[in-house]
């Protein structure tokens, strides 16, 4: 064997998420913090979803802000930009182009059928418009472009993966293998952190009642506010039920955010009382985002930096988004220019 052939390439990693609201405990625990530990042993890609989120309305300049303010989060967590790439979406045109390309792949009545487009086409009555339509084709394009192999996810997305599958296989099978066909990566626990108000609705970033959702750069008042408001149930024993979804909960969040497990945190709180439960909860989330929080207050203060950041990330990953669509546009003959 050649010293070449025994040098194995990383598999590829990629996944993004909209600057939409605010980067939650939910978005951490389902995404970010799995995303972490992949930065060693993959190559990863993690993109701010710019053009995702453009298919609900926003507000320029507080658009800019906050796609430039979650750019700093994915740094503040540990996202490094010497591992991993770090960009924007919207920074690589290739994105949209591929989407347009892989359009002519996919069905009106495939994406009439997701889940995610009634559920907020349902929300947004006046702006049902065609981005809406054709986000899961995005997201495929942003997951082929880069060969990925691997797409690590909460829940609630599982369904645009298996778009993402259909329609790579789709493509291959006309044309001769051309794109990895990925899968999703969804964590065992965590993969769907409920509402602190309401625990049988996902935490959402967009969710209109402030103490629904927990930021990930909260201040830590804020933080045990929130906790010690956490809707549970009248039982007040802890337990990991399913007929006891805030509790259940709370636990999930407090045994990620320590690294202990569920049956010792039940059997510390199982009869402590709520209030000792949801403060201790509220506390161990405060100090697993302390340095999160303070490390984005500082790097908000260089947006120098997070532009190089970006620059370099997105160049990146223009080299390889391009090399996949020289193999695309071949494959279907266009004349290539
Ligand atoms: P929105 O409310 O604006 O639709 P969202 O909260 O669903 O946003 P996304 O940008 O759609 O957030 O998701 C980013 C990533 O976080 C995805 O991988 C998604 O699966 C994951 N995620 C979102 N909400 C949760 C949650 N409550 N629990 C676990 N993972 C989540
Ligand atoms: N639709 C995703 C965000 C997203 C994404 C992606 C995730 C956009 N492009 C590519 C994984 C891979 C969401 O979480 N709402």
């Amino acid at each position: 064997m050649t010293e070449q052939s025994n040098v194995e390439r990383k598999k590829i990693v990629y996944s993004g998420i909209q600057p939409t609201g605010i980067i939650t405990i939910g978005n951490y625990i389902g995404a970010i913090n799995n995303w972490l530990g992949m930065q060693d042993e993959y190559d990863c890609i993690f993109g701010i979803a710019d053009l995702h989120a453009l298919t609900v309305r926003q507000v320029p300049a507080e658009y800019r802000a906050r796609a430039t303010s979650f750019f700093a989060q994915y740094l503040a967590c540990g996202l490094d930009p010497e591992k991993s790439i770090l960009y924007f979406q919207s920074h690589v045109a290739e994105h949209s182009e591929l989407a347009w390309i892989l359009n002519c792949y996919t069905y009106v009545g495939e994406m009439q059928r997701m889940t995610q487009f009634k559920d907020k086409s349902a929300k947004h009555e006046d702006n049902v418009n065609m981005g809406l339509l054709d986000y899961p084709v995005l997201m495929a394009a942003d997951i082929l472009l880069y060969q990925t192999s691997l797409v690590p996810v909460g829940i609630d997305q599982k369904q645009h993966l298996e778009i993402a599958r259909d329609i790579a296989t789709r493509f291959n099978n006309i044309y001769s293998p051309t794109f990895t066909v990925p899968e999703a990566y969804i964590a065992k626990s965590g993969a769907k952190i409920a509402s602190l108000q309401n625990p049988s609705a996902k935490m959402s970033k967009s969710d209109p009642d402030p103490n629904a959702a927990v930021s990930i750069i909260d201040d830590p008042d804020t933080i045990m506010r929130k906790f010690k408001r956490a809707v549970t149930d009248c039982e007040p024993v802890v337990e990991y039920r399913e007929d006891k979804p805030g509790v259940s909960n709370l636990l999930t969040i407090f045994s990620v955010m320590t690294g202990r497990s569920i049956d010792s945190l039940v059997e510390e709180y199982h009869d402590t009382g709520y209030a000792k439960f949801k403060a201790d909860c509220g506390e161990a989330v405060v100090e697993k985002l302390r340095p999160v929080r303070e490390e984005y207050l500082r790097l908000m203060d260089d947006k120098k930096y997070l532009a190089d950041v970006a620059a370099k990330g997105a160049e990146r990953a223009r080299r390889i988004a391009a090399r996949t669509m020289t193999k695309v546009k071949k494959k279907i003959g266009l004349v290539l220019a």
